[in-house]
């Protein structure tokens, strides 16, 4: 593919990548939230979006399909960071990856008792490290949607989850227990891309991290 490829998610990392792009003179021609293209032309003839969905950023760029892209810290530790080159952390899409439990339950006691918890997870390796490194025996039950639902409907006594403002916690009668890790968005390349197409991107990566860090 001629020109380069940026591989990015609707929603809060392409808001917050838009200031960044502009940066290196790239700005998309359409909006993804009121387009149904799934490949966007930019403003520079050499370089196009295509909108994937934020878990699937690493996989695209893994694979060439796309040079660069974006991701959080979150998607790329699940994802295991295979054949991607992570130069700049972005500092955008920030939260906090929390273990959570619902308001009442003496989850230190739990532990201390070393009681076998269930955690419901998006984040399963997160969530095995985590728990492994701190010796407390869990069962591990994946979701793909509302992990806040889990405890609420008897499915497991914690959860493991991103928390940005703490709202969603808040209205599900949940507390954050534990700190696990904080996340925001990095760029990620390509690692043969950015030898075959260095030309383009080094000056992309340039203008971006004097835009983060300036
Ligand atoms: O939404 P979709 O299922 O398509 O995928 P996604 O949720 O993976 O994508 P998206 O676009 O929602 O998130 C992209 C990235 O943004 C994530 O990979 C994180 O790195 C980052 N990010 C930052 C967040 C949040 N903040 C966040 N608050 N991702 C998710 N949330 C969710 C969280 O899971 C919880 O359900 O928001 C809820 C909590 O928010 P508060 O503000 O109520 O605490
Ligand atoms: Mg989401």
């Amino acid at each position: 593919m001629e020109g380069i490829t940026i591989a990015l998610s609707k929603g809060r990392i392409f808001e917050e990548t838009l200031p960044l792009l502009a940066a290196a003179g790239i700005v998309p021609l359409e909006n993804p939230e009121s387009s149904r293209k799934l490949i966007i032309p930019t403003s520079r003839k050499d370089a196009r979006v295509v909108v994937v969905r934020a878990t699937d950023a690493p996989t695209y760029v893994q694979y060439g399909a796309a040079d660069v892209g974006v991701a959080g810290k979150d998607v790329l530790i699940e994802h295991g960071g295979d054949g991607l080159y992570q130069p700049i952390d972005l500092g955008i899409a920030r939260c906090r990856m929390m273990v959570a439990v619902p308001d009442g339950f003496d989850y230190e006691n739990a532990v201390r008792q070393g009681a076998r918890l269930r955690v419901a997870t998006k984040y399963l390796k997160i969530a095995r490290e985590h728990f492994a490194a701190k010796g407390v025996h869990v069962d591990l039950i994946k979701l793909y949607g509302s992990m806040e639902l889990a405890p609420l409907a008897g499915l497991s006594d914690a959860i493991v989850d991103l928390v940005s403002t703490g709202n969603t916690l808040k209205a599900n009668r949940l507390v954050a227990v534990e700190h696990i890790a904080d996340i925001s968005a990095r760029l990620i390349v390509n690692r043969a891309a950015l030898k075959l197409k260095r030309g383009q991107i080094a000056p992309l990566l340039a203008a971006i991290s004097e835009r983060v860090a300036p």
